[in-house]
């Protein structure tokens, strides 16, 4: 499954690669692609992600979610 970040703060290759190294980390998570015009994360599951655990590596990463994707 895909589900899509927008986060705030990222201005060039390397915080794309920061953020993708970080979300990579989580467990369950495949590839994670990011979009820096639009600042829009996409990250591809095998399950659904634990959007604090994404928070918190973009967090780590040094930058911020800024809208979670709508609860179903
Ligand atoms: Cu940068």
């Amino acid at each position: 499954m895909k589900t899509e970040y927008s986060v705030s703060g990222m201005t060039c290759e390397h915080c794309v690669a920061s953020v993708k190294q970080e979300v990579s980390k989580i467990d369950g998570v495949n590839t994670v692609d990011v979009d820096l015009s639009s600042g829009l994360v996409t990250v591809e599951s095998e399950s659904a992600i634990d959007a604090e655990a994404v928070a918190a590596a973009i967090d780590e990463a040094g930058y911020e979610l800024s809208d979670s994707p709508a609860a179903p």
